[in-house]
């Protein structure tokens, strides 16, 4: 069930699209940390993108202490041992919108 990885090109696209994300481990995955007034604003959030996630059938990998929520995006499922995918590119677009 392997899902396409982004090309080169359609990996700059999407952090051009969204400069507030960052490549993160060798390109297999974005990486954003968002910071809120305090931890209810973060859970608040993290509820948001839970819902999201579970209508997109993609999961998000994340931190939290307090007010800071680091987020991960990759696709365990693309290319042989995961990358990114369509799917990362739709949940930062979704996540952005959030805010
Ligand atoms: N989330 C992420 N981030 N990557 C995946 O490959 C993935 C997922 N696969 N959520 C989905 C669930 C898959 O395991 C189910 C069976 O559709």
């Amino acid at each position: 069930m392997s899902v396409p990885e982004l090309a080169a090109e359609e990996t700059a696209a999407l952090l051009a699209a969204h400069p507030d994300w960052a490549s993160a481990r060798d390109g297999k995955a974005i990486a954003r940390t968002f910071l809120f007034k305090d931890f209810s604003e973060a859970w608040g959030f993290m509820n948001r993108v839970a819902l999201l996630a579970e209508a997109q059938d993609h999961h998000p990998e994340w931190f939290n202490v307090y007010n800071r929520v680091e987020v991960t995006l990759t696709t365990h499922d693309a290319g042989t041992a995961g990358g990114l995918s369509a799917r990362d590119a739709k949940m930062a677009a979704a996540i952005d919108r959030l805010l």
